[in-house]
């Protein structure tokens, strides 16, 4: 179908009220697992008469609160959606339903959606109705407001990014400093999007329980890899949950079962059981956070690399050049791979750090 009429400046429009859906999606950041982060805008002359996010699995989508939110006024209206409306029967009903019952007569998406029972099936309801319908639109910001999502989507498997800091002269650095996970700081916010977070099991408690302090934030799943059996890192809280992987001599030497500790015993720790068992676990999201000694998950972090299992590096530079006792560079992982380049790549710095992410693949 093509858009009749269509000036240069609508489209500019179309531009700004996606990202106004983007921003409102934003609002349930790591809320929504295992749906994305959706929201939707209804205008109507020029104007924004309804807002609305999906703000949790199970809960309405985004479309359904624009359009309660915008009443009759969304007769004849221009619905903004950041992801092609849905047509089936989920845990709640088609949008697309709601959509024509409400009349409105175009909708602008920014993407596909790809789930398989909806891929496009939502513009061909819609267009069957008489409504005009564009999907596209901001399309790159739309995808990286729920990449996660979509990794899991498309391969049925966890999304995994890769973290850590360095000093200046490019050694490791564990211990990122007080107010770390202060309210707004790059590690607060970046790990509120998580399902689950692996850490390494011989940081310090100190170290250990890292929680996001953004308001009503998701606390992700905490994942310790035990490498010893005399460290266990504070466990369950009531922010975060927390589960230990090791393996049978350290499960058995450390008494996990009658210390109450909820572990699950390997053969051997490696990376693709740990993930296999996220997914079972209907985790999309995981964060491999190399804090503690970088020998400590090291292993894993090679298999990630090895096994293509890893989608995104965030690494984060702080200002200080450290050469104190048992500093470690990154050159332990020398040997690894080929050269991997970083595409797509974002910078944010701050008065603290400069924090670079990165993508292995487009
Ligand atoms: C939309 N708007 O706000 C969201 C959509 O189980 P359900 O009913 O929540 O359906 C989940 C699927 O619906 C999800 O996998 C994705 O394809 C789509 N999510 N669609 O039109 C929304 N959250
Ligand atoms: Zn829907």
């Amino acid at each position: 179908r093509v858009r009749c009429g269509m000036v240069e400046d609508e489209s500019v429009d179309d531009g700004f009220y996606i990202r106004r859906c983007v921003e409102l999606a934003r609002r349930s950041i790591g809320l929504t697992s295992p749906n994305p982060l959706v929201g939707c805008v209804i205008v109507k002359d020029g104007k924004i008469v309804g807002e609305g996010f999906h703000p949790k699995a199970g809960q309405p989508h985004a479309e359904v609160f624009a359009l309660r939110d915008a009443g009759n006024s969304a007769e004849n209206a221009t619905a903004y959606v950041s992801l092609e409306p849905c047509n089936h029967y989920g845990r709640t009903p088609p949008c697309t339903e709601a959509l024509i019952k409400a009349k409105v007569k175009k909708v602008v998406g920014g993407m596909v959606d790809p789930n398989p029972i909806v891929a496009s099936k939502g513009v061909a309801r819609l267009r069957d109705a008489g409504i005009v319908v564009t999907v596209g639109v901001k399309e790159e910001l739309c995808k990286r407001l729920s990449e996660a999502w979509i990794h899991q989507m498309l391969t049925g498997k966890p999304f995994v990014t890769l973290r850590y800091s360095l000093s200046v002269n490019g050694h490791f650095l564990d211990q990122l400093g007080e107010g770390v996970t202060e309210a707004g700081g790059y590690y607060s916010k970046l790990l509120q999007e998580y399902d689950a977070i692996i850490l390494s099991g011989s940081l310090s408690e100190k170290f250990s329980s890292p929680t996001s302090q953004e308001p009503g934030a998701n606390q992700p799943l905490r994942i310790v890899v035990a490498n010893n059996p005399g460290q266990f890192p504070s466990l369950t809280t009531e922010a975060s949950k927390t589960i230990v992987f090791a393996d049978k001599e350290i499960a058995a030497e450390a008494d996990l079962a009658r210390k109450g500790i909820e572990a699950v015993v390997l053969d051997q720790i490696n990376l693709i059981p740990i993930l296999e068992h996220c997914r079972c676990q209907g985790l999309c999201s995981i964060l491999l956070d190399m804090r503690g000694s970088i020998r400590d998950l090291e292993e894993l972090v090679r298999e990630t690399i090895e096994q293509n299992v890893l989608q995104k590096i965030v690494v984060e530079v702080l200002p200080y050049w450290d050469e104190s006792d048992g500093a470690e560079s990154l050159v332990v992982l020398n040997g690894l791979v080929k050269r991997l380049e970083l595409k797509n790549l974002r910078s944010e710095i701050s008065n603290r750090s400069l924090v670079v992410e990165g993508y292995l693949q487009n």
